[in-house]
Parts: C-alpha cells; structure tokens; sequence
C-alpha cells in the first residue's frame, strides 16, 4: 500500500481485521460525482460535467466492483464516451500492473506501469490501497472517485442525455427497494464471500460463511417468482449480484471456502446467472481466466499460485 505518496511494502491482501479476527475493507477515499451540468453530487467537490471523451475508467477484469462499473458503462451506452484500461490479473509486488497479459491493457492515458501511480498522482501523499475501480478526469488530469458504488450511480444519471436511456438502472419508485437489497447483500453475500476467505479465525470464518449461505437461499426463494431482483427491471441491485455469482464456482467456492453449496446447484440463481449472462453487453465484461489467476495468485491463500483446472463453467457458455 501507499504511504504518503511512497509505496511502503509489499502487497497483502489482508487490509485490517476487526477484535475477532474478521476482514474489514478500507472505505474509498476519492468521492467526487461526475453531474451532467458540473455541480457537486452528494459527496466531493464540483466541477466534474459530464463531457463526451472526457473520462477514462480503470478497471481489473478480476475485481467484483471494478465489473459493476464496467457493465453499467455497457448498458448505458457509456463505452463509446468513456476510454477504458484494464490491468493484469495477477496482483504483484506493487499491486495493479498494466501490461500485455491476455485481456489486459497498457495505461494508454498516463502510460503507468502501477496502479499506485494514478493515486500519487492525484495526491502526491495518498496513505492507502491503490485500488480499482478508478475513474479518471482527462481534463483536470485527477482521480474523481474510486468507489464502484458511486460510479455505478453516476453511469446511471451524470451523464445525462450523453447515457442511453433502455436501462435506468435506480429508478425512483424502486430506489427504497434497491437500496433495502444492497444494505443485505453488500455484507453478507458481496463482502461476505471475502470475510470468509480472508479470516484468521474460525469463529470469523463461520460467521462468514454463514451469512453468505443464508444470503444466497434468501435470494433463491425470492426469484423463484422473480425475473430480476426487483422484478421485471434490470436495476443495479442485479448488476451488484450478478459481479458477485458469476465468481462464486471460479473462485469463492475454492480458494474462499464457500464450500457448503455450488452456485450452479441453486435451481433459480443459476437461471437467473444464465439470464443476466444473454442481456446484451453483460457477458463480455466476464472474463474466467483474469478471475481464476487473478484470485489464485493471493499468495497469503494460495502460496504456490496454482490455478485449479475446474471448474467446467460451460454450461454458462463460459
Ligand atoms: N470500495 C471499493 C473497493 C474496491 C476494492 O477493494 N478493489 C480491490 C480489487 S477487488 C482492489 O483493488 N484491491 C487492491 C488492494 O487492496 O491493494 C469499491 O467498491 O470500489
């Protein structure tokens, strides 16, 4: 992680662990809004309109969070105004690293070769994870906020008639809603997976698994009469889902030992994976190599970096 504005050691996944041993994530610290006319959002400083060409998404095709804001970028017709790169799948000795592994770019805006760069950057004395997503201003050249929930909401609005309207992925009338869902998911399931893989305890393991198990039948029974989460619309609460699903088998179920159950065994979340996967733009932001290496290279889970052979995920198409 960074030290003010110097790389202080080498990378470890393990960020800070509460009194019982349990993983706690380290909150973002870059919150500003991209609006469609420049004023403030509801964290951060103003001045960030929203302006074809003008923004530039870093991404890491492994990272739950960086794909909810590359999949809204798809939905709302964003790709076309906002330049993507996306890292390497193998977290290194100073964590992201641009390069020419399969699927991976070079930082074509800024020409990094660390993550870490873009935070120093933006703020010569940055103290943290260098951490992705990352959403980047061309033309005040600084980082305008790095945390995917954010991005994911601004994708849908601050960009106002520069954004396709097919999807409104936070609709007024399911906002209470979307927000309930996030506030169970987000812990138990999306977070929840990682606190069960990152434990140091079995007493925090369990609890860990625990939730993610009780999330995930709560979620079944809930689409059996259900299309989506919310219903007919596909709204980010789905999108904030399927990020996390579509890595359980590949990743969770192993190396995070979320063992109980395969996600493929939940008759109604496999279906509903398999109809997320067919809307249109979805399944190219799902890459299974990036995430298998890039979850099988955390050297504190996985110390010979082996990258398991299975599971067969071409029942998805995968
Ligand atoms: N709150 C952030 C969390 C992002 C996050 O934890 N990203 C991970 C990858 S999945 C990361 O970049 N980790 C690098 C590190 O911890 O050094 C968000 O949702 O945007």
């Amino acid at each position: 992680m960074l030290v003010d504005g110097k790389w202080a050691a080498e990378w470890h996944p393990l960020q800070a662990k509460d009194e019982k041993g349990g993983f706690v994530r380290q909150t973002s610290s870059f919150r500003h809004w991209v609006t469609p006319d420049g004023a403030p959002g509801i964290t951060g400083a103003g001045g960030f309109a929203a302006e074809p060409g003008r923004y530039h998404l870093y991404v890491a095709l492994i990272c739950p969070w960086a794909s909810r804001t590359l999949i809204a970028r798809r939905l709302k017709g964003l790709d076309k105004i906002i330049s993507l790169s996306v890292v390497e799948p193998r977290l290194q000795s100073e964590g992201w690293r641009f390069g020419d592994y399969p699927g991976a770019t070079e930082d074509s805006l800024r020409h990094a070769t660390w993550m870490h760069e873009l935070y120093t950057h933006a703020d010569p004395h940055f103290t943290g994870r260098a951490t992705v997503p990352v959403l980047w201003d061309k033309k005040t050249d600084t980082l305008v906020n790095n945390e995917s929930a954010d991005i994911l909401r601004m994708f849908n609005s601050g960009f106002g008639d520069l954004a396709s309207h097919q999807y409104d992925l936070y609709p007024a009338h399911l906002q209470e809603e979307i927000d309930a869902l996030n506030a169970e998911i987000y812990p138990r399931l999306n977070n929840g997976v990682y606190r069960a893989g990152f434990a140091t305890t079995q007493l925090s393991y369990e609890e860990a698994s625990n939730d993610v198990f009780t999330m995930l039948n709560v979620l079944e029974q809930r689409l059996a009469s259900r299309q989506f989460l919310c219903g007919g619309l596909l709204t980010e609460a789905d999108i904030r889902l399927f990020v996390t699903l579509i890595r359980f088998d590949a990743a969770y179920h192993g190396l995070f030992k979320c063992n109980q159950r395969k996600l493929s065994e939940y008759p109604n979340l496999d279906s509903y994976l398999r109809r997320l996967l067919d809307v249109p733009g979805i399944r190219e932001t799902v890459n299974i190599d990036h995430i298998k290496q890039g979850y099988y290279s955390i050297k504190a889970l996985n110390p010979n970096g082996i990258v398991p052979a299975g599971p067969d995920l071409s029942i998805y198409g995968l």
